[in-house]
């Protein structure tokens, strides 16, 4: 890969995407920025999160129907006919690298939090008029909604429209809400190391959005595993 800055060995370049499907949603978010947002503070995305949450539960019907063999996950197999039922045409090599990067904990099936990343992803990806001739939807208004509300709010939160959220970003966005509380910037912070799951000190989508399911606490309803554990 050419392009890498000279400096070091530092093993990642924050900013760069590291895969094909994060250099896709970069680029989809920075359109979709272009747009502006509908955001006006921190304190309104935070409102948000009641509404959200229910949508993202209700979406547990749909999570089970794709499902079927109701072992709690959806394998390769199960995506594949997912995505044929709501009618996104994404290339196999798509459907992998989405599947692949949304199994973050890398057993080969997606867990609820999981799937509502990857369809939300699928949701901000399917946007682009390059990607796809047809501009279908996904059948599902109520979710559709609720994913364009969390890429309103990440738009909200990437000022420089980099496809990013950065850790000034992020103190920004609470300072603004939060003008001359001296806690704020320490809870910029947390929220912000609460995002960055890889800890390169860049937030993108994907890392917000699930985020965001632990947040309005969409992960509690799949029991946690334990490390190393597998099997239920
Ligand atoms: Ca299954
Ligand atoms: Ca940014
Ligand atoms: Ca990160």
């Amino acid at each position: 890969m050419g392009g890498v800055v000279g400096k070091g060995d530092s093993p990642r370049k924050a900013w760069v995407p590291e895969t094909k499907l994060e250099a896709k949603m970069v680029e989809a978010m920075q359109r979709r920025a272009s747009e502006g947002s509908t955001m006006k503070s921190f304190n309104s995305i935070i409102l948000k999160f009641p509404k959200i949450d229910e949508s993202l539960r209700n979406c547990k019907a749909i999570f089970q129907q794709f499902d079927e063999d109701s072992n709690g996950a959806i394998d390769h197999e199960e995506l594949k006919r997912c995505f044929l039922k709501l009618e996104i045409s994404f290339s196999e090599e798509e459907i992998n690298d989405l599947f692949e990067a949304c199994d973050i904990n890398e057993d080969m099936g997606m867990k609820f939090n999981e799937f509502i990343v990857l369809l939300c992803l699928v949701y901000l990806l399917k946007e682009d008029p390059a990607a796809l001739q047809a501009k279908s939807r996904m059948g599902m208004p109520n979710l559709e909604a609720t994913f364009e509300t969390l890429v309103d709010a990440f738009v909200f939160l990437d000022k420089n429209k980099d496809g990013y959220v950065s850790k000034s970003e992020m103190v920004h966005a609470i300072n603004e809400t939060t003008a001359g509380e001296r806690s704020s910037g320490r809870i910029a912070m947390k929220r912000f190391e609460e995002m960055d799951w890889d800890k390169n000190g860049m937030v993108n989508f994907k890392e917000f959005l699930f985020a965001f399911t632990r947040w309005v606490g969409i992960d509690d309803i799949e029991d946690e595993e334990e490390e190393g554990e597998e099997k239920v």
